[in-house]
């Protein structure tokens, strides 16, 4: 996991490439971590009281990760203690934090501090980052580099229901989960039906008196046999004592949950029915998923018919059944299969015009995915700030680098998001060691500036563009956080894992501006 240097280089140096890295979660502790073992000063600006990030904030009932643990984890610092296969938020947070001291991160962190804007000083090469305390009061940092580490899903939606703040009961967001708000015994409506929704509904489910949920439109579920269960002892033994078990382990995850599925993605222009499937795998897939979900749900006409989609498997997020469909078979449960037109104070009509009384709303209604890098201002070279160049439409080189902005990076940042299944931590681990390569690159090239070429980076997009344009999650009937406004996929790579590990393992310098 060390980057060498081709040539050392004295400390004196490195200290005049200082990072500001913004966020604390994941990302932003992997990013530190290459940096420290480079040698290149770095500070974190976390604007929450703890490190951790999306495993931090999102507190929600039975929260966790639908990414096999034993990928979802760093490779440098695995774990053969993971509990389960599929972990709770709990654990992630602890692992988080574990690694962030163990790692030495902790004390580079300034809590309770947020970044409100940072401009790009042409003349020095640096970036000013306004910081700002919870009193409210400011102070201005100075560093060569900014990195974001925000995420993509970390501003959560809430729609903006007629009638919404009529609503006398408790109302929140799931990624806002109120702890003080007792659910017991409440007649409780959540709105979606996502991911968010198929973990916290079966856990609520039975402490509520109703649950109401309100499903705008159908998602596909997957049933896997691991997702509860727990790590024999006897495994733990492999993962700990028996030489590359860990890393043979790690590799079939890599494989069976990443790109072994890529061959279902891609639109096969022949195939005769393109409105349930897009090409052979893809069908087989969804024959073998309608398989299991009949049989969960019984056979039972009416549910099945609630449940199962019928547009192809993978077109959005693929959900993993967290008893969901066990809990649709519960007395107390209703499925409606409808929007929501609008809120009084006593509950929802949905759009079929049915009025309903609830004692207290959750909004499982996602996030506000293409805002990346909001509310911040961020200004480039000559003023142009990054959401006025973006507009709804972020793009970036490997998703990390966009012109006009030297010396700035960006983790999981525009098309790096994975939709076919594979752990967000490997490709955050892509992306902070082509950083630190490109900052070492820039050390022994003696330069203060980089930014990518113009050319390179929109020649990039278009490639981007032409692969996606093959890829499933264009259906046009379906909507979802991938896309932007104008329907072009903004949040997911088109790389296979492997791809995009080739594409970031190394930096080519040639591809960009060097000044100074
Ligand atoms: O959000 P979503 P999420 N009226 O956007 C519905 C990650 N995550 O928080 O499908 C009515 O997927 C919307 O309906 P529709 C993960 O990457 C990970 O659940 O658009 N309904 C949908 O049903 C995930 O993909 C994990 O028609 C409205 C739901 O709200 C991402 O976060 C766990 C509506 C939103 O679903 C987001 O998941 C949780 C409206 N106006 C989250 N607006 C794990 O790894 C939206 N909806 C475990």
């Amino acid at each position: 996991t060390h980057i060498q240097w081709q040539t050392p280089q004295p400390q004196a140096r490195k200290d005049d490439y200082s990072c500001l890295i913004i966020g604390s979660g994941m990302s932003g502790i992997c990013m530190a971590i290459h940096l420290k073992q480079a040698g290149i000063p770095f500070t974190l600006i976390e604007k929450n009281d703890r490190a951790g990030g999306t495993w931090y904030q999102n507190t929600y009932p039975a929260c966790g990760v639908d990414t096999p643990n034993h990928f979802y984890s760093f490779s440098f610092a695995p774990n053969a203690d993971w509990s389960g296969y599929y972990s709770k938020r709990d654990e992630l947070f602890a692992y988080l934090l574990k690694v962030a001291d163990a790692y030495g991160i902790t004390p580079h962190i300034q809590f309770n501090t947020t970044v409100t804007e940072a401009s790009y000083d042409e003349a020095a090469h640096r970036w000013q980052v306004t910081v700002q305390d919870p009193d409210g009061s400011e102070q201005v940092l100075d560093s060569r580099f900014l990195i974001s580490a925000t995420g993509q899903l970390n501003r959560p939606s809430v729609p903006d229901f007629p009638g919404k703040e009529t609503f006398k009961g408790p109302a929140f967001h799931s990624a806002e989960w109120r702890q003080d708000v007792d659910l017991s015994g409440k007649r409780v409506a959540v709105i979606g039906t996502g991911a968010s929704a198929m973990q916290l509904c079966p856990a609520i489910a039975p402490e509520v008196a109703e649950l109401t949920i309100f499903q705008r439109s159908k998602h596909w579920i997957r049933i896997l046999p691991d997702y509860h269960r727990t790590v024999s002892d006897a495994k733990k033994w492999l993962l700990r004592h028996v030489p590359f078990y860990q890393n043979w382990y790690r590799f079939k995850l890599f494989w069976g949950y990443g790109d072994g599925l890529w061959e279902s993605l891609k639109k096969d222009p022949d195939w005769p029915h393109p409105e349930r499937a897009v090409n052979a795998e893809n069908d087989r897939h969804r024959q073998i998923y309608v398989r299991h979900l009949e049989q969960a749900l019984d056979r039972n006409p009416e549910l099945m018919d609630k449940v199962i989609p019928d547009y192809p498997p993978f077109s959005k997020r693929m959900l993993i059944d967290n008893y969901w469909c066990e809990m649709l078979k519960r007395d107390n449960v209703d499925l409606v299969s409808a929007g929501v037109d609008r809120l009084t104070a006593e509950g929802i009509v949905d759009t079929n015009g049915d009025a309903r009384d609830f004692d207290a709303i959750i909004y499982a209604t996602g996030f506000k995915a293409g805002e990346l890098l909001f509310p911040m201002t961020l200004q480039g070279r000559g003023g142009v700030r990054l959401h006025d160049q973006w507009q709804d439409d972020p793009r970036a080189y490997l998703g990390m680098t966009t012109p006009g902005f030297p010396n700035m990076f960006i983790l999981y940042g525009p098309n790096t998001n994975l939709a076919h299944g594979g752990s967000t931590i490997f490709q955050v681990e892509c992306q902070t060691r082509y950083i630190t390569k490109s900052i070492m690159g820039m050390i022994e090239a003696d330069r203060t500036e980089l930014e990518i070429r113009k050319d390179i980076h929109d020649e990039y997009n278009r490639t981007v563009d032409d692969i996606h344009n093959g890829m499933i999650w264009t259906h046009p009937d379906v909507g979802s956080w991938y896309k932007n406004s104008e329907g072009r996929i903004v949040a997911n790579t088109p790389w296979r894992l492997v791809d995009y590990w080739s594409l970031t393992y190394d930096t080519d310098l040639t591809k960009y501006h060097l000044a100074g």
